[in-house]
């Protein structure tokens, strides 16, 4: 892979990021990309955050007052689904078009797993690169790396990569912040990488004389786990994943949101002649919760409200780059999330006694993991001022699954015979043109369990494991007798499975069908 150095960005992003010079002439020749058909593509996508997370979706203990004007120059969408309700198999929904269910190996992949996605799967980045896009992953990846799971040497190029499924350049988190190794990689290697500490990284068994927050608990300076997290530490906060040197190239918690939008920042600037498309994947709100001290201490909700504000400057960032380089106009920016929210995911932050009034679900039931529907509603917001009407509303049953293929159409690539099989071109509900629903909605929670939801019933298929997650201490919503809801109430309270059996049997097969045969696309349910 080619080696795309941001080098006027810099690989250490300060509190304020650098400005990059922009000319009457170049804003003039940006004209030129307002008056191209096809728009940059943008798909903001933040971890972990709720429905009600927002202040444009109900919430007053926090202000995001960027993304409340996202949503005022475009589509404020209120039934969205992620594809999962934790990370990694929502996140292979998206990017390949396929479930996570159909493929091995997608449950929340260790910092050291291999890549999950194939460089012979297709892609959203191959579909955008096929139609001359330039493509870039930055922030969260959470899908693996290299060939092999817990093989890779960290201290060389890593044989496989994001710029093996499409993405001409990335600048990501191998997993999570709260999992090893606490690098970025760029292009295949550590950033920054620090040549006299060699990184070595293990899911299996301590490096010696290596502090744990098992351990050493006196070092966990910056944050103490509430549970888990009791592994390595780097930066005063426990993780999970056992790891050794680092170096120089070790991330600081509190600085990630500003590397993020840096080099969210640099790409855009770098490529602001061409189409770009850019998957711009948030730490906020994921646990380790740590903002920079520019938000910290500053919510009344602690460190997750701080960096539920964090998350909003991010967009800010970027959007006011994108305005600064005369290409607001023409691109296109979905933003979302890649599953529920949770309060207490790990950490001491006091996110649960702070909490207040606020609902991080919003209207919905449970959150992360759940099969409840707060596990997968998520915001979204869906801008592009060149084409679509402002301050609109959409409460049409929407699943990220169908990005893939909406967004495929939008720029004319072709989706390749067998790639993509449960993506679904519904363009133009995305774009506002219809409120159309789709028939059906997949939602897969931790346990593997697949509920299936239409704009009317919710049905969760019996399913082992506890009540409630203990931990988070999150309703699981795993039961062993079916449930069925009437999603006229949008919190799942009377399950009406016994009254309606017909309607259970049908959605039962429907799921048992859609696992075993692939996507049928039609509804469930005739009226
Ligand atoms: C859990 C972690 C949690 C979080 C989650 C993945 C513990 C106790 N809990 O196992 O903190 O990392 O995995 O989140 O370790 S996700 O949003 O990336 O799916
Ligand atoms: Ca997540």
């Amino acid at each position: 892979m080619k080696k795309d150095n941001l080098l006027y960005v810099g690989t250490l992003a300060s509190a304020i990021l650098p400005a990059i010079p922009v000319t009457a002439k170049s804003q003039k020749r940006n004209m030129a990309v307002t008056n191209r058909q096809e728009p940059n593509v943008i798909i903001i996508f933040a971890d972990d955050l709720g429905y009600g997370d927002l202040e444009c979706f109900g919430a007053t203990r926090v202000q995001t007052p960027n993304v409340n004007a996202l949503a005022k120059s475009g589509i404020q969408f209120t039934n969205v689904h992620a594809i999962a309700a934790t990370s990694t198999p929502s996140r292979y929904g998206l990017l390949t078009g396929e479930y996570a269910f159909r493929h091995p190996n997608t449950d929340i992949a260790r910092g050291n797993a291999g890549m999950i996605i194939r460089p012979e799967q297709f892609t959203i980045a191959d579909a955008f690169k096929n139609a001359g896009y330039a493509t870039a992953a930055i922030g969260k990846w959470h899908l693996g790396l290299g060939d092999k799971d817990a093989e890779q040497d960290w201290n060389a190029q890593l044989p496989m990569h994001p710029g093996d499924i499409g993405f001409d350049y990335h600048y990501i988190m191998a997993a999570t912040a709260d999992r090893t190794p606490c690098v970025f990689i760029e292009q295949g290697h550590v950033a920054n990488y620090d040549p006299s500490a060699p990184i070595l990284v293990s899911y299996e068994q301590n490096f010696p004389n290596e502090p744990t927050g098992k351990e050493n608990p006196e070092l966990l300076y910056n944050l103490k786990a509430s549970h888990g997290h009791n592994q390595s530490i780097v930066n005063g906060i426990g993780r999970i994943g056992y790891m050794k040197g680092g170096g120089k190239a070790l991330w600081k918690d509190e600085n990630i949101a500003d590397s993020i939008a840096a080099h969210a920042i640099g790409f855009i600037h770098k490529h602001q002649q061409e189409p770009f498309f850019m998957y711009l994947a948030t730490n906020d709100v994921h646990v380790p919760r740590f903002p920079h001290e520019r938000f910290r201490g500053k919510n009344p909700m602690g460190f997750r409200g701080d960096a539920i504000a964090q998350f909003d400057w991010t967009v800010g960032k970027v959007i006011s780059e994108l305005d600064r380089l005369g290409l607001r106009e023409n691109t296109l920016i979905i933003l979302s999330s890649d599953n529920g929210p949770v309060v207490d995911d790990g950490y001491q932050d006091r996110a649960v006694e702070l909490l207040g009034n606020h609902s991080p679900a919003g209207p919905y039931r449970a959150g992360k993991y759940s099969t409840f529907e707060g596990g997968t509603v998520v915001p979204a917001i869906v801008s592009w001022p060149k084409k679509v009407q402002a301050g609109q509303k959409s409460d049409a049953l929407v699943s990220q699954i169908d990005w893939l293929a909406s967004l495929s159409a939008l720029v004319g690539a072709r989706i390749p015979k067998g790639g993509a099989i449960d993506s679904q071109n519904r363009l133009s509900t995305l774009l506002g043109e219809d409120r159309q629903d789709r028939p059906y909605v997949l939602e897969q929670a931790a346990n593997h369990a697949l509920s299936v939801r239409t704009k009317e019933w919710k049905y969760i298929p019996p399913s082992q494991g506890p009540a409630i997650i203990l931990g988070p201490n999150m309703e699981s919503g795993y039961a062993r007798e079916p449930q069925l809801y009437n999603m006229q109430q949008p919190y799942e309270q009377d399950n009406v499975a016994l009254q309606n059996p017909q309607v259970v049997f049908t959605l039962q097969s429907f799921i048992e069908k859609e696992r075993s045969g692939g996507a049928t696309y039609k509804s469930p349910i005739s009226r």
